[in-house]
C-alpha cells in the first residue's frame, strides 16, 4: 500500500473531514510495514475496503424543548465494518458531533472491537444535541425522537449502540423504551442498560477498570505495580470516574485531573467513597467545572490549564477526548521525564504528538484502541448475557474484563 495515494483518494471521497482523515492516517502508518509484507492484501484491496464505512444513515431529530419551541438535530449512524459480527458502538450526544467525528470514531470502534476478541463489527452514532442544561423531559423527548429513526437500522443482530459522551444509563433507558414501543421487542438491542433490565452491573465503570488493568500488565514488565504510583489524568466522565476508583482500589493515586475549567492538584489522591461521590455529584450539577472539589477538599486548582507537564507523577492518562494532546504538550510531557503514557479517550493525542511520543526512548506509550477495549469489551459480554437471559454477577464480569485485557495487552 501506498499511505499517501490511498489518503489522497480518501480525502477526495470524505473532503475536510480532518478526523476521520487523522484516525485512517494513524491507523495505516502503523500497519503498513507488516501489510506490504503481504501481496495477497494488496490483491484483495483490503486497506481500499476497510477504510471506508460501510453504510452511513442520517436524519432529522425534530424536538420541542419545555417553553413549546421547535429544535432540529442531526442524527447519524455509521456502520462501519460488519465482518466480524453486528455492529457495535457508542451513541455521542456532543454539539461537536459530525459525520467526521462519526466516521473516525467508528472506523476505531472496528479495530477495537476485534481486539476484545468477542464477534462485534464497528459502528459509531450520536447527534449534535448538546444535553447540558436541558431537563430530563426534553432529554427524553429527544432520545424518543432520535430513536423514532434509529430503530429502523438496528438490532441484536444488526447492530447495537451503546452510551459514549452525552449518552449514560439514563439516555440509554429512554431509547430502549422507545425502541419497545416501535418495534414491540423486548432485546438486547443496547448496551449500557440499567442492571434491572438487562443491563451489565460493571458497564459504568468498565472502561476505566479496563484502562487501570491494562496499566497493571504495562507495570508488571518493569517489575512494578499499581500500588504506590501516582496519575494526572484529564477527564472525570465515567471513564476517568473509573479509573480513579480502580486505581484508588489498588493503592495508587490519582494525584492530578483536568475538566473543562482548569485542573485539580490533590496530592493525597482521588482516595475514598467521599471524594468519589463528590464527583459523581458535581458532574450530575455541571459537567463543566471542577473548581467545586477543590473548594471543598482545600486543595489547588489551576484555571484553565492542563496538567500534562506535571512531573511528580509516574503515569499519564488522557481520558478526555479527542485530540487533547498536541505537539506542544506532548513536548512538555516528554520534558517531565515521566515514563508511563497510556493513551484512555478515543484518540486523545494528535498524530504529531503521537509520533513524537513514540521516539521518546525514556517512554512507554499504550494505544487508546487496546486500553479502552475493556468498556466495548464488557457490552459484548452484556449482548451474551440478553441472549441468554442470564444475568452475571459483577465478579464475573469482573473476572473477564480483567482476562481480556490481559490478553489485549
Ligand atoms: O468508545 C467506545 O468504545 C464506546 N463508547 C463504547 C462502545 C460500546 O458499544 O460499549
Amino acid at each position: 500500500m501506498e499511505v499517501q495515494k490511498i489518503m489522497q483518494d480518501l480525502e477526495r471521497k470524505h473532503p475536510g473531514e480532518s478526523e476521520f482523515l487523522q484516525a485512517v492516517s494513524e491507523v495505516l502508518e502503523s500497519i503498513k510495514d507488516v501489510y506490504n509484507q503481504h501481496p495477497e492484501f494488496e490483491k484483495a484491496k483490503i486497506v481500499e475496503r476497510i477504510v471506508e464505512p460501510e453504510r452511513v444513515h442520517m436524519f432529522r431529530v425534530p424536538w420541542v424543548d419545555d417553553n413549546g419551541e421547535v429544535h432540529v438535530n442531526i442524527g447519524s449512524r455509521v456502520q462501519f465494518n460488519g465482518a466480524i459480527g453486528p455492529y457495535k458502538g457508542g451513541l455521542r450526544f456532543h454539539p461537536s458531533v459530525n459525520l467526521s467525528i462519526m466516521k473516525f470514531l467508528g472506523f476505531e470502534q472496528t479495530f477495537k472491537n476485534a481486539l476484545t476478541t468477542l464477534p462485534m463489527g464497528g459502528a459509531k452514532g450520536g447527534s449534535d444535541f448538546s444535553p447540558r442544561g436541558r431537563s430530563d423531559a426534553e432529554i427524553m423527548r429527544f432520545c424518543q425522537a432520535f430513536m423514532d429513526e434509529l430503530y429502523r437500522y438496528i438490532g441484536p443482530d444488526e447492530d447495537v449502540p451503546a452510551g459514549d459522551i452525552g449518552v449514560g444509563g439514563r439516555e440509554i433507558g429512554y431509547l430502549f423504551g422507545q425502541y419497545k414501543k416501535l418495534t414491540h421487542r423486548y432485546e438486547g438491542v443496547l448496551t449500557g442498560k440499567g442492571i434491572e433490565w438487562g443491563g451489565s452491573i460493571l458497564r459504568p465503570e468498565a472502561t476505566g477498570f479496563g484502562a487501570v488493568y491494562y496499566l497493571r500488565e504495562v507495570l508488571k514488565h518493569d517489575g512494578k505495580e499499581v500500588k504506590g504510583i501516582r496519575v494526572a489524568m484529564s477527564g472525570y466522565g465515567n471513564v476517568g470516574w473509573g479509573i480513579m476508583k480502580k486505581i484508588d482500589e489498588l493503592g495508587g493515586k490519582v494525584t492530578y485531573f483536568a475538566g473543562p475549567d482548569g485542573y485539580i492538584h490533590d496530592p493525597d489522591g482521588v482516595c475514598g467513597e467521599e471524594k468519589l461521590n463528590f464527583i459523581l455529584e458535581m458532574r450530575a450539577k455541571d459537567p463543566m467545572h471542577c473548581k467545586p472539589y477543590a473548594d471543598k477538599f482545600g486543595v489547588d486548582f489551576v484555571e484553565g490549564q492542563k496538567c500534562w507537564g506535571v512531573k511528580d507523577v509516574d503515569v499519564y492518562m488522557p481520558a478526555a477526548t479527542q485530540n487533547d494532546v498536541n505537539l506542544e504538550w506532548a513536548k512538555k510531557i516528554a520534558e517531565s521525564g515521566v515514563k508511563y503514557y497510556i493513551e484512555v479517550a478515543n484518540m486523545p493525542t494528535t498524530n504529531d504528538a503521537l509520533n513524537f511520543l513514540r521516539e521518546q526512548k525514556h517512554m512507554i506509550v499504550a494505544p487508546s484502541k487496546a486500553v479502552n477495549a475493556g468498556g466495548v469489551g464488557v457490552s459484548g459480554l452484556e449482548m451474551a448475557q440478553n441472549s441468554e437471559r442470564l444475568v452475571w454477577t459483577a465478579e464475573e464480569v469482573d473476572h473477564q474484563l480483567h482476562k481480556m485485557m490481559e490478553n489485549i495487552h
